[in-house]
């Protein structure tokens, strides 16, 4: 009897669990481009395009080897626009008994699926480093879930970097050596770029123009092969500084020495223990210097996986978590609006240039300014699951609703990760050519994030004053003069009203 087997557009990989309990013999593979999926949040053009164009790929590819694929593309007449719906329509046309399907990345399509009126088996993403029973076994009974602990269970889990028992060079993090400044030139030219569907181009450009983002030039890897080249090409020339200059920000230099490989990662195109294995050989070949090797392998699996857990441990109701309870409404500067505030115009910029923004960018400029400035955090969340082509609730929401936001009450995060405008200039040449001053901590063109910083300690003094983290903050605002203090609160409100009413702030 035939089965249908579903691979969804972030499950593009040969080795899915669902492909590997499947009959290639007899089963249906079914991929759907659907509206559904494609507009539950005003995806980037970008995001879309990407997706639709692996997704075909993948399906050459899995014919290819013997598969044969129901695919069903957007603007085919008989499309019910829902991945259920299609699996409905599938079923009924092959006479199936079943489906047969890999867990997806997001509780809403989770709940779909189990909801829908046919026989179906759903398996773990076995993508992953750690298994969700994994998680749960190390996350159980502790009381606080940070992830360095967790990090170095997965070092000893993979065996990568360990020398023995014990971590390579001595030390489990070496993120000390991993904040330079940034640097005045930039020696290595970014990501390759590849030729794109032009097909998909046009579907994408008749049916998404509205969203936010530009769709041309489109140069994203969309097979495994090209991303696989992308991973080389970066190991090669941006690895050897990436940690260094990881935390770096410069004017006009969206990708410094980043791997651009997240949209591959998330998509299924790249594995991430064969990523860090590689990694890793560079430096064992002496091609990349232990900073750089551990902080990105660090940010796989440790980051990654640790989000993930986190993601499935908490459940469907944690993209609605406020615990700071921040109403404001995302400002249009996030959609490109103009401002005065140049750390942000670049930031939102380049979003909208390539729907991405590397780590910094989206912690301490946007998810600094929503989370200083008070936005409600369910709006940041549907902006970045809108914007980066590498946003999947997995992955996105425990980034933004616990590490950038604190929503979650400092189940990620310690205490916020808020900065003044002293950070920003630290780490980037933005102050520099900003309509702001970053040392005017008051008047006419004192830099926001100055303002905006104390009114944020200020607000919320309540829930944070014992927080043994920041008590050197509250003693220095203690400290200072209070009319200066009360100056600065009257500042900022003003700032925020301006803010509310749409002005160019
Ligand atoms: P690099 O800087 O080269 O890092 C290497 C890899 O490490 C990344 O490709 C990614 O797979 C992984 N990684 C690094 N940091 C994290 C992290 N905090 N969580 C998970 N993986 C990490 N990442 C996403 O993949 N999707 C998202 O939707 C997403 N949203 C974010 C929202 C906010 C507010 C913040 C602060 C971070 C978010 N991140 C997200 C994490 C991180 O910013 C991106 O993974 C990274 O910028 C991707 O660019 P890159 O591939 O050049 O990464
Ligand atoms: C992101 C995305 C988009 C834009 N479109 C599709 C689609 O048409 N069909 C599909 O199978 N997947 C798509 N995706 C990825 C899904 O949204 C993703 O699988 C779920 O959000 C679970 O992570
Ligand atoms: Fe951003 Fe303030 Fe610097 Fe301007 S002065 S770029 S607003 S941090």
């Amino acid at each position: 009897m035939v089965r249908l087997v579903l691979v969804l557009g972030d499950q593009l990989s040969l080795d899915l669990s669902a492909l590997r309990k499947a009959d290639k013999g007899s089963d249906v593979v079914v991929m759907a481009e659907v509206m559904g999926e494609a507009s539950y949040v005003p995806h980037h053009p970008k995001k879309i395009a990407f997706t639709f164009m692996a997704m075909r790929y993948f399906a050459t590819d899995l014919r290819a080897q013997g598969w044969s694929v129901a695919y069903t593309r957007l603007d085919d007449p008989e499309n019910t626009g829902t991945i259920t719906g299609e699996l409905i329509r599938r079923a009924a046309e092959k006479g199936a008994a079943g489906v047969v399907y890999t867990e997806p990345g997001e509780w809403r399509l989770i709940d779909a699926l189990a909801e829908m009126p046919l026989k179906s088996h759903c398996l773990s993403d076995t993508r992953f480093i750690a298994s969700h029973k994994e998680f749960e076994d190390w996350a159980d009974g502790r009381k606080q879930l940070r992830m360095e602990y967790f990090y170095r269970d997965m070092r000893r889990k993979t065996g990568l970097l360990m020398d023995g028992d014990k971590p390579e060079g001595g030390k489990w993090n070496y993120d000390h050596d991993n904040r330079k400044p940034a640097p005045d030139q930039v020696d290595f030219e970014g990501p390759l770029r590849f030729a794109p569907d032009e097909d998909v181009l046009v579907l994408v450009s008749e049916r998404f123009s509205g969203n936010f983002g530009d769709l041309r030039p489109f140069w994203f890897a969309t097979t495994s092969a090209q991303a696989q080249e992308q991973l080389a090409h970066w190991i090669d020339g941006g690895l050897p500084k990436f940690g260094d200059f990881q935390d770096a920000m410069l004017n006009d230099q969206p990708f410094l020495y980043h791997s651009l490989i997240s949209f591959y990662l998330n998509a299924g195109l790249l594995d991430p223990l064969a990523v860090c294995q590689q990694v890793e050989a560079a430096y064992h070949a002496g091609n990349a210097p232990l900073n750089a090797v551990e902080g990105f392998i660090r940010q796989i699996i440790g980051w990654r996986e640790y989000v993930r857990g986190i993601y499935f441990r908490e459940g469907p109701d944690y993209t609605a978590r406020n615990g700071l309870g921040h109403d404001r409404a995302l400002p249009d500067v996030y959609w490109g609006a103009p401002s005065k505030m140049n750390c942000m115009t670049q930031s939102v910029a380049q979003t909208k240039e390539h729907a991405y923004a590397h780590h910094i960018q989206r912690l301490m400029v946007t998810g600094n300014f929503a989370l200083l400035a008070g936005i409600d955090p369910a709006h940041v969340h549907e902006w970045y699951l809108a914007v980066y082509a590498d946003a999947y609730e997995w992955v996105e929401a425990p980034n933004v609703i616990g590490m950038s936001q604190f929503a979650d009450d400092g189940i990620i995060a310690s205490k916020p990760y808020i900065s003044s405008g002293n950070y920003i200039h630290k780490m980037s040449n933005y102050c520099g050519s900003c309509a702001y001053r970053v040392q005017d901590k008051t008047g006419e063109n004192a830099c926001p994030f100055n303002l905006l910083y104390w009114h944020f300690l200020d607000r919320h003094r309540a829930r944070f004053k014992s927080n043994p983290r920041m008590g050197n903050m509250y003693r220095v605002w203690d400290r200072m003069e209070e009319t200066k203090r009360e100056t600065i609160l009257r500042e900022a409100d003003q700032w925020l009203a301006k803010l509310d009413q749409g002005a160019a702030v």
